[in-house]
C-alpha cells in the first residue's frame, strides 16, 4: 500500500514502507526502542533527512524546517505530533521481513511522545508542518468526531493515555 507525504513546501510524494527504509538506510529491531514492539523499523529522523537531500537537489530554495509531523491512518486517526517528541520516532515497517501482517503498512512509534496514542497504526498519511500554531502540545484523535473545540482544527484533541 502507498504512503503519501507533504513536504514542508506543499510538494506531494508518493512512496511505499520498502521505499522509505531503503532511504532511511537501515532497520532495527523495534525492540531496541519500545521492548514489547515486535517487528522492524527505520528512524523517522534518517528518512527525513534523506527526503531533503533528495529534494534540495532539485530545489531552487530551502524549504521551512517542520515544526511538527502529522500522520494519518486508514481509518482516519490521527496525530500531530510536536517535532521536539521525535527524536526517538521509527516506522514499524516489517515483521520478520515481510509486510506488517496488521497495523500496515505503517506503524509509528514516538518513544517520548506524551502518549501512547500517539503510536499511529496503519499510517498512509504524513505531513511535515511548519506551524508553529499548531502547538505545543501533540493531540490525536479521529477526524471525523467533531466537537465544538476541534471545528476550528478538524481535529480531536486527546490526553493521557
Ligand atoms: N489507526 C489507528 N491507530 C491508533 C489508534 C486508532 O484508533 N487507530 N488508537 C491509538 C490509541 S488511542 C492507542 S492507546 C494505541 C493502542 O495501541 P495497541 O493496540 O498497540 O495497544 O494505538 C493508537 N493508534
Ligand atoms: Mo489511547
Amino acid at each position: 500500500m502507498d504512503v503519501t507525504v507533504h513536504m514542508t513546501d506543499g510538494a506531494q510524494i508518493e512512496t511505499t514502507p520498502e521505499e522509505m527504509a531503503e532511504m532511511a538506510g537501515s532497520t532495527f529491531a523495534a525492540s531496541s526502542r519500545v521492548p514489547e514492539a515486535a517487528g522492524e523499523g527505520f528512524d523517522l529522523s534518517a528518512w527525513f533527512a534523506a527526503l531533503t537531500a533528495d529534494r534540495a537537489e532539485s530545489a531552487d530554495t530551502a524549504f521551512p524546517a517542520p515544526t511538527h509531523l502529522i500522520v494519518r491512518a486508514a481509518d482516519e486517526f490521527q496525530a500531530v505530533i510536536p517535532w521536539s517528541q521525535l527524536k526517538e520516532a521509527f516506522f514499524l515497517c516489517a515483521l520478520n521481513g515481510s509486510p506488517l501482517p496488521k497495523g500496515g503498512p505503517l506503524r509509528l512509534y514516538v518513544p517520548d511522545g506524551t502518549s501512547a496514542c500517539l503510536n499511529v497504526k496503519s499510517v498512509t498519511f504524513v505531513r511535515f508542518a511548519a506551524d508553529p500554531g499548531l502547538g505545543q502540545d501533540a493531540v490525536y484523535g479521529f477526524r471525523n468526531e467533531i466537537s465544538p473545540e476541534s471545528l476550528s482544527s478538524g481535529f480531536k484533541a486527546g490526553s493521557g493515555r
